[in-house]
């Protein structure tokens, strides 16, 4: 059947080999997996491991992106198509192959195939290891844009560090994090093709030094101290039901010599392999955030490089098609995923400058005609800056230009203002004058780029007449809002098959590239039989979660109480020590008396917490040993359950995000900058609740008030609150029930008799409370007892639910794709083969 089998739309060649590569029938797939097994694995059917299979799959989903891929490279060197390259330190891809299947429409085919071969696609799925090369929401943002990118067909290059091992995996021993490193490449990463012959070499320390050119013009010749090897290792990206496949070029570091022959012939083994070790640290390891940057000489190194390797590679790309730099910014334009990308500015000058000769005020036009910076975070403390010393000692002629820009800056502002306003200049400056001098990376980024944006509304807002308020008085029009939005592939057709069937049969399958079209669903609300089948369809998510945790965890979950979910990294801006507090406030109800009625609840858990961050160690700890007591206690009969999933990543995640009834958002008004997560809870018929915070604002306005628990102090009561003098203590004086849950997290219960095992995080709520976590509680405390009595009510329940999912179109990142080409890039689809 399968020599007369249709194939996919590139594979015109009638030969077997060929078909066997590109077709998506369920015989040509079950014979492509077969023969990928014996040529590329080496393996036969009865020694095959599921790895092997796996790998087998994998190769077969890859080679059917292939000709796509090189389809559309064609379709955008033959229409000289303008580009978006986002620079980003960070990618958080998540698994490739159920995303892929799902894009290329052959799920279901595959899924046969496999049964054919005694083989469960599930299974292998689980299989692929994660490659977890970001910390969180700005690494999976990254992903979504990407996805969002090839779904839309626009030309784009994703650009960034291919690391060996990414983030930590997260163990939970004694209730604590043990970080263990991720080892993703161990069995080898079959959806990249290593590109050796496409290599940078990046300079490095050393000294600069002008010279006259031979046209009698200065320049100035960088010799640098030592050289690493960027070789480029591509993974493609599949759009969703189209033939556009993206790059995303990832850089691994190694050195240019595997050995320094004169230190070998001299003896000295170590010292020749030394500077091969100390090259490929560069891509060694992906920082963990929160880690307090300055004085960190490799992080400083990987940024130089990645963005180094970047623009060779797109001078590359352009110089070879035929046009002359002068070009450049119209051929690009580059997005700073935050500041770790924002030496690409200098960078970009300097290889104008220096290597291309290209004259500097045209240089620096074409610089700032080609960067725009999404700021990501109000959190001062995030914002990067490195000592001037360090910075001159890796990079001397970046240091340089720095000054060179600094001062026309400056000048253009006194000029601005016919003023010489020390305040103003200050606060401009790209360099920190405060005790030592630092350069600020936010600084130089809003210098360097035509387009500046926030990642929700208000956090645009905050970043207009807080943060980068100097900026923005300085030049208004570059400010501009981009929402942020999630990719409805992966986080809900992918994460949830329940759902999305339910709502295939409802309202067709379009929604999944036009998200909007959910909003239809609203039709429904009053459908019962719509909403049972609702119900059923969320149920079978929660027993799947339900699994998983026992799996996992050891604890048994009650898939009718209300899952109520929290996750996301650990901070005490994100407060999980509320969540926490209002659990033990329950408990202690309870425990008082044990007839009252509550609904059974179900709280789950989940987030890294930087290494270096021992207060958000100590919740991770507090959670688990809570969790630890009420899961244990007869009297709660279950009505209670806690519990902290180890190590949240992008595949635990589409197990939870379906799973959610209800979706925690409770961090501190004004310090969320949009949020993610609180997208993929709502696409999947989680309520919130939440404060006015990121894009919880837009969440409601979307949904409707009446959908959403909205409690807390907005950021201008926080501001008020704070101004006024703020003390814990005096809300602790009024509230018993607060007071008795600080107290029994005290009182040793929770830590085998251990006073005071938990005290560094309750001193720091009673006397300090930076965040505000005692102010809002009552607040809080009121709506969880809304939400209980609406879970009550199972119909009205499910309608608010189809309400969230009904209106969440907005959230997607296809529309937030659509902003940035519309108003920020200024790139349009190029379809493939047209
Ligand atoms: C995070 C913010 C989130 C936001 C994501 C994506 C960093 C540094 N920032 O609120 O905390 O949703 O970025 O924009 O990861």
């Amino acid at each position: 059947m399968s020599a007369a089998e249709p194939d996919g739309k590139a594979d015109g060649v009638a030969n077997n080999h060929e078909r066997t590569r590109t077709g998506s029938s369920v015989d040509t797939l079950r014979r492509a997996i077969l023969d990928n097994l014996f040529y590329v694995q080496g393996r036969f059917p009865e020694v095959a491991t599921p790895n092997d299979w796996y790998l087998a799959l994998a190769y077969t989903v890859r080679d059917r992106m292939l000709h796509r891929w090189i389809d559309t490279a064609q379709t955008y060197k033959r229409t000289q198509a303008r580009t978006a390259c986002y620079l980003s330190a960070e990618f958080l891809m998540g698994p490739h192959l159920g995303v892929n299947l799902i894009n290329l429409e052959i799920w279901d085919n595959v899924k046969k195939a496999l049964a054919e071969l005694g083989l469960d696609l599930l299974e292998l799925l689980d299989q692929e290891p994660e490659p977890g090369l970001g910390n969180g929401g700005l690494g999976r943002l990254a992903a979504c844009f990407m996805d969002s990118l090839a779904t839309l067909e626009m030309p784009a290059i994703g650009y960034g560090i291919r690391y060996e091992f990414g983030i930590f995996d997260q163990r939970i021993e004694d209730g604590w994090q043990v970080e263990v490193t991720d080892k993703w490449l161990l069995h080898g990463n079959p959806w990249e093709l290593a590109r050796p012959k496409l290599t940078f070499d990046i300079p490095f320390g050393g000294s600069t030094e002008g010279y006259t050119d031979e046209h009698g013009q200065q320049r100035v010749c960088w010799t640098p101290e030592r050289v690493v090897r960027g070789i480029a290792y591509d993974t493609p990206v599949m759009g969703y039901g189209v033939d556009t496949v993206n790059l995303l070029r990832l850089w691994k570091a190694e050195a240019p010599e595997s050995f320094d022959f004169a230190a070998f012939n001299a003896g000295d083994y170590y010292g020749a392999v030394d500077k091969k070790i100390m090259s490929e640290n560069l891509s060694k390891v992906l920082y963990p955030n929160d880690e307090g940057h300055a004085g960190k000489r490799l992080r400083l190194e990987q940024q130089y490089f990645m963005v180094s390797c970047a623009l060779r590679d797109m001078i590359r790309i352009h110089l070879k098609s035929g046009s002359g730099l002068d070009s450049f910014h119209e051929k690009y334009a580059c997005q700073l995923n935050d500041t770790h990308p924002a030496l690409a500015i200098l960078e970009l000058f300097r290889l104008l400058i220096d290597d291309h000769r290209v004259e500097t005020s045209l240089a620096w036009e074409i610089v700032r005609g080609t960067f725009s910076y999404t700021n990501h975070t109000l959190l001062p403390e995030a914002l990067e800056k490195w000592p001037v010393s360090l910075f001159g000692g890796v990079l001397p002629r970046h240091l340089e230009l720095l000054y060179e820009v600094n001062e026309l800056f400056l000048d253009e502002v006194r000029i601005k203002y016919r003023a010489h306003d020390e305040g103003r200049i200050a606060k401009l400056s790209l360099i920190e004058e405060n005790g030592g001098s630092l350069v600020r990376m936010a600084n130089l980024a809003c210098v360097g780029s035509h387009t500046i944006n926030g990642v929700a509304q208000l956090h645009t807002e905050l970043l207009r007449t807080t943060v980068l308020k100097d900026f923005h008085d300085l030049w208004p029009a570059k400010f501009t809002n981009v929402t942020n939005g999630v990719s409805p592939r992966r986080f809900l057709r992918l994460a949830n098959p329940w759902l999305s069937q339910l709502i295939g049969g409802a309202i067709g399958c379009d929604w999944v590239r036009d998200l909007e079209q959910l909003k239809s669903l609203e039709q429904y609300v009053d459908d019962r039989g719509f909403l049972d089948d609702w119900r059923k369809a969320r149920r079978q998510a929660k027993l799947r979660l339900a699994k998983l945790i026992k799996a996992r965890n050891g604890v048994t979950l009650d898939p009718d109480s209300l899952f109520d979910a929290q996750v996301k990294r650990i901070h005490e801006y994100k407060r999980q020590h509320l969540n926490l507090l209002h659990i033990v406030s329950l408990y202690n109800r309870l425990k008082d008396d044990p007839s009252s009625d509550m609904v059974p609840r179900t709280f789950i858990f989940g987030g890294k917490a930087a290494p270096s961050y021992r207060l958000a160690k100590l919740i991770i700890k507090a959670i688990n040993a809570v969790a630890d007591v009420i899961n244990r206690d007869p009297d709660i009969d279950g009505r209670l359950r806690v519990v902290f999933l180890p190590n949240f990543n992008v595949s635990n995640a589409q197990y939870i995000y379906p799973a959610a009834d209800l979706s925690e958002q409770i961090s501190l008004a004004g310090k969320e900058a949009s949020g993610t997560g609180n997208m993929k809870f709502m696409m999947n018929g989680a309520l919130t609740i939440g404060t006015l915070d990121g894009a919880n604002i837009e969440i409601r306005d979307a949904v409707g008030e009446e959908n959403f628990f909205l409690f807390g102090l907005d950021a201008s009561q926080v501001g008020q609150m704070r101004h006024a003098g703020y003390e814990p203590t005096r809300v602790l004086a009024h509230d018993d029930e607060l007071r008795a849950a600080l107290e029994l997290l005290d009182s040793g219960l929770f830590a085998h008799g251990e006073r005071g095992l938990f005290s560094d995080l309750t001193a720091n709520l009673r006397h300090a409370d930076p965040y505000l976590v005692l102010a809002d509680f009552a607040a809080y405390r009121e709506r969880q007892q809304a939400v209980g009595e609406c879970w009550r009510d199972p119909a009205c329940w499910t309608r608010m639910s189809v309400a969230n999912v009904a209106n969440t179109g907005r959230f997607s990142s296809d529309r937030a794709v659509h902003e940035y080409a519309e108003r920020v890039w200024k790139i349009s689809a190029k379809p493939v083969g047209k």
